[in-house]
């Protein structure tokens, strides 16, 4: 069947563009325009999540092409005309015992690498360093318990406050900073309302649940600056409340702790803005 083999050769094609150009428009740590795939990874969950995504895609695509060429040959061959006199036939037992195997065995194949992925998502390792992020109407806070148990606010910077190179909507002004190569346990909470803490490249999503604590982790391999935003709809300002992760050298982290230690400390008793001030929310 020429038609056949031509038809699933350019959809195969397709295919094959189609994940390879997903890798190239992917960015590190941000979006990018035309992307089309996931974020870059830059942790051990994210490479594990970007396999199984690669993983599900080729089983899908192998379905959707062998439904695709069924359906031809169908359409070709047993059409009113090719095939005035359509088979009665209603029933064929071993058909019916193999699309009922199949589609189990396509289940079990897919199902132990994504319980696999799943824990290894809810097992944090031993952590090298906990930061406490607390999602708020319309902002995150950060806290290091073990670090001096400094907090701080981090608020979206304004279009017009942007430098050149800072991401518009994703840049914040205090950064969440952590070293490089070290096991983040991240504490996530919400203050008034449920919001998400996520960062695509670390391949983390989590609830800020107002009443409980709910914890992740990631493993940063490369230094540079993560953005992610809140993934819970949680008011008006929903848009308006990034997460941006700064991952730098063990030194750099150090001297960093050392002044936002001071900073921080300083600044308590000043609020960060006219919002906070206000004392959070103000509307829903
Ligand atoms: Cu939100």
């Amino acid at each position: 069947m020429p038609v056949l083999s031509r038809l699933s050769a350019t959809a195969l094609i397709f295919g094959i563009l189609l994940a390879s150009a997903g890798a190239a428009f992917a960015g590190l740590g941000q979006p990018t325009p035309w992307q089309i795939d996931l974020q870059e990874s830059a942790s051990p969950v994210m490479d594990q999540i970007s396999t199984f995504n690669t993983f599900l895609f080729w089983i899908t695509t192998a379905i959707a092409l062998f439904v695709l060429i069924l359906l031809a040959i169908i359409i070709v061959r047993f059409n009113a005309r090719t095939n005035p006199t359509p088979s009665r036939t209603t029933h064929n037992t071993p058909i019916e015992i193999l699309w009922t195997i199949v589609p189990v065995i396509i289940l079990a194949v897919i199902a132990v690498p994504s319980f696999r992925l799943l824990f290894v998502q809810l097992d944090v390792p031993k952590p090298d360093l906990t930061v406490k992020a607390t999602g708020k109407q319309w902002f995150w806070s950060y806290s290091y318990p073990d670090n001096g148990n400094f907090e701080f606010d981090s608020l979206m910077v304004q279009d017009k406050d942007l430098k050149p190179g800072q991401p518009r909507l994703l840049t914040a002004d205090n950064e969440m900073v952590v070293p490089v190569n070290k096991v983040v346990h991240v504490l996530v909470t919400g203050a008034d309302v449920i919001h998400s803490f996520t960062v695509p490249s670390f391949g983390i999503r989590i609830g800020a649940i107002p009443g409980r604590v709910n914890e992740t982790w990631f493993k940063a391999t490369t230094e540079g600056v993560f953005y992610g935003q809140c993934s819970e709809l949680c008011g008006k300002d929903h848009s308006f409340m990034p997460i941006a992760v700064r991952v730098v050298s063990e030194g750099d982290f150090a001297t960093w702790v050392s002044e936002a230690k001071k900073k921080y400390s300083a600044e308590d008793s000043v609020p960060t803005n006219a919002f906070a001030a206000a004392g959070g929310p103000s509307s829903r």
